[in-house]
């Protein structure tokens, strides 16, 4: 019988310490399961371009789902359990998606994964991801899971600081990336999102990023 969730379940590439990618990862099926639940969650909790400390707009635009969702405005990054745009609760994480992302978690080696928190980012061309750590989450033993959607993206991963050369990895609509261990803490980024055209997703790239954050 074909796996839940799997195109692709041959390839697992260690990309750094504790980072996986599972290229190919999710199927067209849930893929367009996926880009239907993601239009059902925006109408709910609609995508915003939160502010940073700092005053500026990201070019990246958010929502959540979970009983915690990350935020950022002028007086800091930090989980809430409400959406601060229409004062209510993140709707519910969709469970074919929490099911995805324990079943990829414990492919990368993580047993019993359950995130309460999934980031959903969303890319126009142009749109970029400064380096940066996920540090607001509680619990650093537990891994992130990535899943990207629509058009292609160059991720980079510095290791340890925000200085020297970094590796560039290749993300395609349906990779997976699970990332924990020794590169959990690492500084990463996105380039600038180039212009295209997905069957599905159109002219945007997603990813969904699950958390254990509380
Ligand atoms: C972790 N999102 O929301 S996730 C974020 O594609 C975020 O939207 C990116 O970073 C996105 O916080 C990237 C995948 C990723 C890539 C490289 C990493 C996570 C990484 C390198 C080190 C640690
Ligand atoms: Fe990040």
């Amino acid at each position: 019988m074909k796996d839940l969730f799997s195109g692709n379940v041959e390839t697992k590439i260690a990309v750094c310490p504790g980072m996986w990618l599972l290229p190919g990862w999710i199927d067209a099926v849930t893929l367009e399961q996926i880009h239907a639940d993601i239009n059902t969650l925006s109408e709910v909790a609609p995508f915003r371009h939160m502010q940073t400390p700092g005053g500026h707009s990201m070019s990246v635009a958010m929502t959540n789902c979970g009983s915690a969702g990350w935020v950022t405005d002028r007086s800091g990054y930090r989980y809430t359990t409400a959406d601060p745009l229409t004062g209510s609760a993140w709707p519910d994480i969709p469970a074919r998606w929490q099911s995805l992302a324990t079943h990829a978690a414990k492919v990368a080696g993580y047993a019993d994964y359950v995130s309460d928190a999934c980031l959903v980012n969303r890319y126009a061309p142009g749109a970029s991801m400064g380096s940066h750590q996920d540090k607001n989450e509680q619990d650093y033993t537990q891994p992130i899971v990535s899943v990207s959607l629509g058009l292609p993206a160059r991720f980079f991963v510095q290791g340890p600081e925000r200085k020297g050369k970094s590796i560039p990895v290749d993300i395609s609509s349906g990779d997976v990336i699970v990332w924990g261990g020794e590169s959990r803490l690492w500084f990463h980024g996105v380039r600038p999102l180039k212009e295209g055209a997905d069957p599905l997703f159109g002219a945007y790239r997603y990813n969904l990023t699950f958390r254990v954050a509380l």
